[in-house]
């Protein structure tokens, strides 16, 4: 049988299971280059970059294997533009018996696949990733068997399933979660680990080119690209974080320093989410490093957890609750979401430098996400729909599984508490614990009225007053409640109207002209359609055909 084998940009595995049983005489690999997958949100530049790079390179290493591959390049002479049309082209140019292809990441992706049946003329088999360690088909079943769902409960079952940090089936360590010894600020005179880059070669300085001339209005520079693009560059980033960055891993984890956006993370990332690195093998390199002496288990199990635990758990629940769980906002969030989270220009240093290192990097770390942009998307009350659309835009790793539940969930508790059980709502004596950021504000992070009061302080007391009916009763919210109580009406009054007055004022909106440039140019991502719940689960129509 003569097999078309399809690869999505982000599987790019030698030991993806749409490459499993290859024919190396007879199938074709394809993977295509297509505008529709580049801009159904503008991804940052660095994004698109990124991956066509590890494209072409993942393409080059095949044909080095003897295998055919198909690439479809962007300029190509009649590229489509989008996977269908491409594939359609691919079966008319090899005459497949069928198309074996694995399946995608997002949902978006997946209903696409399904209209293949009636657009393709031959078979498509869909087989499950098992790049990841929790197969959907599991989750789904310990999801209908654990309500609330909780990260940690989920974690410890696959500490368990997959033997990782345990020993005669017990915790090493006589702990699951090492959290209490993590997250310290960053000590006087900090030196940030020097960071391992990748220099563009020939390829990727090629497709930074195209990207620079076919997307010039996407948000981002690319003069700082630095990632690894192909499977041997990403083992080395891996390496490196291991031997430098893992041993002070999680009492770092949480600290945030003007001018080290990378500090003690991984940023393996995007390499990860794209298949040059595999979970378990990530995993294990850093059990390894516990075992041989050279991290301590407070920052081996931390940062274990959040891809044994969170990463699987976030795609788990991703595919188990949508397409519904996208559609809910359940905190009624509805302003707009203000232009600085395009161009950086606030006051708010904070959130200046976290939208700037957004745009030279394509990265910002956890905290920064959650607990900076989340936490003020969270506080103004901002749109879900163009929240999320920003996350998916800005960030190399950005793929729907992951960015929705971490921001619908985790960050904006659009869902109620499904992913967590309450909001990461945080005052500016969080990022002031945590960052060096206040002091260099406009603002003063001591103040909670006063022109000068800092926005977090304002709009954390105004979040709290305003969702007390649904959040006051919620135990892990009972201090900030009881502080809340304590304040007098005069007081609270006072909070609100400045929280207004600010909401209202200058800094949430669109400084002059630029909604016409964004419109023209940069381009404000269009909200995301919400679909209806259809009653099928993914798992249900996921093809039977696939066993492997
Ligand atoms: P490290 O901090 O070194 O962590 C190691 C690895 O753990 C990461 O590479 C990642 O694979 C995994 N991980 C850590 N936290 C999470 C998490 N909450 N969910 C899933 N995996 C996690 N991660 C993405 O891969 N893509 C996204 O689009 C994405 N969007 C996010 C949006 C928000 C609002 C928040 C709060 C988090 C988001 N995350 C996302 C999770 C996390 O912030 C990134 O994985 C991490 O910053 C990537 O950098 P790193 O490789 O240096 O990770
Ligand atoms: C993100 C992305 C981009 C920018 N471009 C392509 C592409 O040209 N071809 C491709 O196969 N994949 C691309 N991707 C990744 C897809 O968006 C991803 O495979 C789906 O979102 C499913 O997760
Ligand atoms: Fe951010 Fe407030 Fe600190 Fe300024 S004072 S950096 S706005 S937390």
């Amino acid at each position: 049988m003569r097999s078309l084998r399809f690869v999505l940009g982000d599987q790019l595995h030698r030991g993806l299971s749409a490459l499993a049983d290859l024919d190396a005489d007879h199938d074709v690999v394809l993977l295509v280059e297509v505008r529709a997958e580049a801009t159904y949100v503008r991804h940052h530049k660095q994004k698109i970059a990124f991956l066509f790079s590890a494209m072409r390179h993942f393409a080059a290493e095949l044909e080095a294997e003897g295998l055919t591959v198909d690439y479809v390049r962007l300029d190509e002479p009649g590229n489509t533009g989008a996977f269908t049309g491409e594939l359609k082209r691919a079966v008319a140019r090899h005459d497949p018996d069928r198309i074996v292809v694995t399946e995608p990441g997002e949902w978006r992706v997946w209903e696409m696949m399904r209209g293949w049946d009636a657009d393709i003329p031959v078979p498509v088999e869909v087989r499950h990733d098992d790049r990841f360690l929790c197969p959907r088909r599991d989750f789904a079943a310990w999801a209908g068997d654990h309500r609330p769902l909780r990260m940690e409960t989920f974690y410890r079952g696959m500490r368990r399933r997959t033997g990782i940090l345990m020993r005669d089936g017990e915790p090493i360590g006589g702990r699951w979660n090492f959290d209490r010894d993590n997250r310290k600020p960053l000590p006087r005179g900090y030196q940030a680990p020097e960071r391992r880059g990748f220099v563009p070669d020939a390829i990727t300085r090629e497709v930074v080119a195209l990207v620079e001339r076919d997307f010039p209005g996407h948000f981002g520079t690319l003069a700082g690209f630095a990632w690894p693009v192909t499977r041997v560059q990403a083992l080395d980033a891996l390496a490196h974080f291991i031997a430098d960055c893992l041993p002070a891993f999680g009492d770092y984890q949480d600290a945030m320093k003007t001018g080290a956006p990378f500090l003690h993370h991984a940023l393996i990332a995007p390499a990860l989410n794209a298949g040059l690195l595999t979970a378990g093998e990530v995993c294990r390199a850093a059990e390894e490093a516990f075992h041989a002496g050279s991290a301590p288990l407070h920052c081996v199990e931390g940062f274990i957890r959040q891809i044994l635990g969170w990463r699987e758990y976030v795609r788990g629940l991703y595919w188990a609750r949508m397409p519904a769980y996208a559609a809910t906002n359940v905190l009624d969030a509805r302003r707009d979401l203000p232009w600085f989270y395009w161009s950086g220009e606030t006051q708010m240093n904070c959130l200046a430098q976290c939208v700037g290192e957004t745009r030279d990097n394509a990265y910002a770390h956890h905290i920064q996400r959650l607990m900076v942009t989340g936490n003020f998307a969270l506080l103004a009350g901002l749109d879900p729909a163009q929240v999320e659309a920003w996350y998916l835009a800005v960030y190399a790793d950005a793929y729907e599984w992951v960015e929705l539940p971490n921001v619908h969930g985790m960050v904006l508790w659009a869902d109620g508490g499904i992913l967590g059980s309450k909001p990461y709502a945080a005052s500016g004596a969080y990022i002031d614990r945590m960052s060096d950021y206040c002091g260099a504000c406009r603002y003063d992070v001591a103040a909670r009225t006063g022109p000068t009061a800092c926005p977090f302080n304002l709009l954390y007391w105004r979040f709290l007053i305003r969702h007390a009916e649904r959040l006051a009763d919620n135990p892990r919210l009972e201090m900030p409640y009881r502080s809340l109580a304590r304040m007098d009406a005069a007081r609270k009054v006072t909070i609100v109207d400045a929280a207004e007055r600010f909401l209202a004022g200058p800094e949430m909106g669109p400084a002059p002209g630029y909604r016409e440039r964004a419109e023209l140019d940069l381009g404000r991502p269009p909200p995301r359609q919400r679909r209806v719940p259809t009653g099928e689960t993914p798992e249900d129509a996921l093809t039977t055909a696939s066993k492997n």
